[in-house]
Parts: C-alpha cells; structure tokens; sequence
C-alpha cells in the first residue's frame, strides 16, 4: 500500500489557476486518467486527471484556491501492498495510516485498492420466469460500467435489459441467446478493478480494520474467481504508471461541433458522443453549470422513460419541447404499459430507418365475400370465425411464393439479401394493452379454415398476454387489418427486420364500370408499405397488381 501525491502537473505559462470543481471526495475508487479537480485559468478551463489508481484518502484543495504547478491536490491510496488476506491484527495496527480522514474511509479505500469479480445475476422480474435472452450486448473483454446493459431478456410482456451493478472489465458472460432463466441466473462475471461493489464493501466488518475489510471484499465477491484471490500486488489498479499527467482543456471556444460550445469536460463529451447524446440538450448541474457524466446520465434515463416515439435522442433529431400541459386545463397522467413502450420503439426504429413508400390499390372481392359468406354457417359450425383475413393471409402466402424478395429481409451485415424458403405471416392485433404481432407459422401450407382458426387463437391469447416470445416472431411479412374497425386507407409502418406489409382497410360497395356500365362491387382497399432500399417500386407494383388480381378471382391461384 502506497500513498500518492498527486500535485498540479506542467500548465505552461497558465500562472496561477483557481479550483473550480473536485471531481472526486475522500473514498471514491479512482482509475489512471479520471479526472481529479477542474482548474481554470483566464484562457482555459483544465480537469487534472489522476496518474495512478486507487482510492482518494485525502483531498488538499477546495473550490475557490488558488494554486500553481507542484501544489499537492489529492492523496491516492494504491493497493499495491494491500493484502488478500486477513492480516494479524499487530500487523494491522502498524499500517501507518496519518493521512486517513476516518477508519471508515480507510476500509473503503482499501477495499477500492484491489480486483473484486462481482457476479451480476438476473435481477427481480416480477412474475416472469423462463424468460428468453435474445441479445448478448457485450463481449467477454469489454469495459462495463455500472447500468452498462449486459443482455436483453425478453418475456411475452416486455423486452428488458440486464444491466452492470459493477464497473470493470467483463470476465464472462454466461448466458447464450435462446437460453431461459430466471431470477438470480447468473448473467456475466465483471472484474471491479480497485472498486468492489457497495454490497461486497458493505459485507467487510467496519471495525475490523482496512487489510481484514480488504479481504473480506475479495472474498464476498467471489471466492472461487481467480481473480479475487490474485495478489492485489499483481492488479492492475497497483501498477498503474505514475505518468506526468498533462491537463485536457475543457470548455473551449469550439464552436464546430454539437455541444461544443456547452461547458463539459472531454470524459464527459466522449460519453455523450457514446450515447448519441446532444449535450447542448443537457442541463449541467456542476459548477457554473459544468454538465457531468450524471447529467447525461440522468438524460438518457429520462429520455429512454418517456414514450419512444415522443423522444429523438441519438437520432440527430431536435427533440420535441416539453410542455406542462396542466397549465392549459386539468389533465390525468396514466402509465404506458411495456407493450406500449417497445411497440413504439420499434415502430420508430422503423420509421427511422426504412424508406417507406406505399402503393394503393383496390381489390374487387365481390365472388370472394359471396364465397365466404356461403360457407360462413359451416365454419361457425365447426367453432371458426371465418372473416376475411385468413382468405388474405392465404393469398399472400402464393403472393409471396411468386415474389420472394417481398417476403426477404436484409442480412445483418448489410451484404447480402435473405429469400426464405418458409412463409410465416404476422398479423397486428388490437390489444388493450397495445399493438402485438403474432406470427402464423408456414400459411403457404394451410387451408383458410385452420388459418382462421390460429388467427382466433393468437388473437385472443394476445389480449389475455398469454403470447410465448417464439409466437411473435420469425414472420417474413405482416398483414395490418383495420377493416372491421373502419376507414378507406392507411399507409402501415413495415415491422421490421421484413421489408413489406400489407394495410387492409373496410371493404364497400362501389359503382365499378365494366366497359359498359356501372355494377355495384366490393372493394376492399389496400395499401402496401414497404422498404423501397428492399423493393423497387415496380416489384411493389407488381406484388400488389399480382395479389389484387388473385383476390378478385382465386381460381387464377390454380394456374
Ligand atoms: N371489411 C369489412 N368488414 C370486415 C373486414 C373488412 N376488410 N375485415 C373484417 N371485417 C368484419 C368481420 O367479418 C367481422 O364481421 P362479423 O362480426 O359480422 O363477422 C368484423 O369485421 C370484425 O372482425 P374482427 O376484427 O373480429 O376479425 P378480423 O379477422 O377481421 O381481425 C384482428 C382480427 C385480430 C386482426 C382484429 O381483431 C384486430 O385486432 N384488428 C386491429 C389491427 C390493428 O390494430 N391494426 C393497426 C396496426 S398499426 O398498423
């Protein structure tokens, strides 16, 4: 164990400079290059960044001094001696420990002084159990932070992150996508590089003296993790270099880029430019109205709270004012259900990142309707609802078969184009708590009457929420249908990763001319959206004259 003195490092000609901001408070677990103060001179605003890693034990400044290269700022314990085992407590009483505020920031800081493996698990999901994980967000290597999302759960209610509860570098991650868990499945393995998690710090006996409460984090962590275990002579955090540091400006007159006139220092800047935050958007709550890593923080929190299609963080897309609506009349404020949350964020990933472009047309299903009503009695009969969209989900299926690219999709790498050799259909569904798109599996290979038949089913356990994840996923293209609720046209956004969807609005009877007079006809109006970057719009154009075609007559499907 060693204590450091970091002192005011080589500011050119700055002269004297005064402390406008501490970056840190006796206690706190420092890294190489954190940065300690914030000094200001009358050209430039500097943060003073920590030469080694440890923990703060004393802090030699306060806001508003004034001090000059080699004034003493901070004392850093490193823990380059700290051992990972209780030692006897002789040996502990003579730990010359003069500099130390309190015992309690001496356990602390020793404590923060070492490599602790910190084990994040599944946390509280309330009633969900067997949840899917359906994204690996990190990699083994990676430096989390805390609330870093690790993995994303995914149950028939919601999709949800897993977050860090420690900083440090991942050691493992132990899940693998498509495998359920449950509460407390372990997730991942972090080490927690000189900052033991507040739990394991909280498990070290505060009167126990600084070496047993450094042990004791070591070993409450993990006691099977190599890395707990290690020496702490051997972390990394102990051999940190003691590198002359150089100031970072800060605050400049840069007016080039978003945010650059705002006052935040570069750590700062780098994490905002990380989150696709716009830091002008910011409120700074440090200094003088410095913004700090807490403040972008609290707005990506804040942002990532409000309803998905009310916000434009990241998308460089100036956010809509926020305005107190209680000032115009009364107003009730009822929660979004987390239906309703991810059915907007994904309807706004789409919309931002697909072309949409949408083709009209009007099918004439006046012998299809006759049809269907013929044989209605029957269906009910045999306990099926037989409406027109098992019929539209049928001829989709062959349109789909004729045109492959319609029901394709992008590869993830962007390089190349996927035709499936299967034809799974969605169809959106009103339910009370938000939109849900079950997915009929293979509808090339079933008959109008089975598809009406697993149309009610999905239908209906989609509104009790009783949907497994695999049910919702997997489809090549989606039917939207408003057609029993009413209106003659709507453009539907595409449901993403598929490149089409098909909007079918309430069919009527219109005055259609046949070449000689008019005739009263059904027509059913539909409109075709889809991702012009997948489809040109002539395909389009020939997948809905196509499909509008076969309605109108499906003998031409035995062609
Ligand atoms: N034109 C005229 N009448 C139609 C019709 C159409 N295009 N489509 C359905 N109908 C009739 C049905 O025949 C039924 O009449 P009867 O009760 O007399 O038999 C009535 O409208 C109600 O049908 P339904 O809505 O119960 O059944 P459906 O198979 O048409 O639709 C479902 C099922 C789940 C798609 C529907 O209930 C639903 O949730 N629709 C909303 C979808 C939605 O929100 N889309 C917008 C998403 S954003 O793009």
């Amino acid at each position: 164990m060693a204590a450091e003195e970091i002192r005011i490092p080589d500011i050119g000609d700055a002269g004297d400079v005064e402390v406008i901001e501490l970056c840190v408070a006796p206690g706190d677990a420092v890294s190489v290059d954190d940065p300690l103060i914030v000094i200001e001179s009358d050209k430039a605003s500097m943060e003073v960044p920590s030469t080694v890693a440890g923990a703060v034990v004393r802090i030699a400044v306060a806001v508003g001094d004034t001090c000059t290269e080699g004034d003493l700022i901070v004392v850093v314990e490193t823990g380059a001696d700290a051992p990972t085992e209780a030692v006897p407590e002789a040996e502990a009483e003579s730990e010359p420990a003069p500099e130390m505020p309190s015992e309690s920031d001496a356990a602390r800081g020793q404590a923060s002084g070492i490599d602790a493996v910190i084990e994040v698990r599944v946390p509280d999901i309330g009633e969900a159990s067997g949840v899917e994980v359906i994204e690996i967000m990190v990699a083994v290597g990676d430096e989390v932070a805390v609330d870093d999302g690790l993995v994303v759960l995914e149950s028939d209610k919601a999709t949800m992150e897993v977050p860090s509860t420690a900083a440090g570098e991942l050691l493992s991650v132990d899940v693998k996508v498509g495998e359920s868990v449950d509460e407390g499945t372990l997730v991942a393995r972090v080490r927690s590089r000189g900052a033991a998690s507040a739990e394991a710090v909280s498990q070290a006996p505060a009167a126990a003296g600084a070496s047993a409460a450094s042990a004791s984090a070591a070993s409450a962590s993990a006691a099977s993790a190599p890395a707990a275990s290690a020496p702490a002579a051997s972390a990394p955090a102990a051999s940190a270099p003691a590198a002359v540091p150089s100031p970072v400006p800060v605050a400049s007159a840069d007016t080039t880029a978003s945010g650059a006139e705002v006052y935040a220092g570069p750590a700062v800047r780098k994490l905002a430019r990380e989150l696709g935050v716009d830091l002008a958007a910011v409120t700074g709550t440090g200094d003088r109205g410095r913004v700090l890593k807490e403040d972008v923080h609290g707005f990506v929190k804040q942002a990532l709270s409000r309803p998905a299609a009310a916000t434009s963080a990241g998308a460089g897309i100036p956010p809509i004012p926020e305005v107190d609506f209680a000032r115009f009349g009364e107003i009730e404020t009822v929660p979004l259900s987390r239906v309703m949350k991810t059915g907007a964020a994904n309807l706004h990933r789409s919309w931002l990142n697909l072309p949409h472009v949408t083709q009209f047309d009007d099918a004439d299903v006046t012998e299809l309707e006759r049809f269907r009503k013929s044989v209605k009695p029957d269906a009910e009969r045999a306990g099926v609802k037989l409406t027109p969209l098992p019929f539209l989900m049928k001829v989709a299926s062959a349109a789909l078969t004729a045109f492959p690219r319609v029901g394709g999709a992008f590869s993830s790498d962007g390089e190349h184009y996927v035709l499936k050799r299967y034809c799974h259909i969605g169809f959106a569904v009103d339910t009370p708590d938000g939109l849900l798109v079950p997915v009929v599996r293979d509808a090339d290979r079933k008959g109008v009457l089975e598809l009406a038949g697993e149309i009610s089913d999905l239908s209906e356990r989609a509104r009790r929420k009783k949907l497994k994840p695999d049910e919702m996923r997997g489809g090549c293209f989606s039917i939207s249908s408003l057609g029993g609720i009413g209106g003659r046209g709507f453009t539907p956004i595409v449901n993403a990763p598929e490149v089409a969807i098909l909007g079918v609005s309430r069919l009527s009877t219109q005055p259609v001319w046949n070449g000689e007079t008019f005739v009263p006809r059904e027509m059913l109006p539909l409109s075709l959206s889809y991702d012009h970057k997948a489809i040109n719009g002539a395909e389009a154009g020939r997948f809905l004259t196509w499909y509008v075609q076969a309605l109108s007559d499906v003998r031409r499907l035995m062609l």
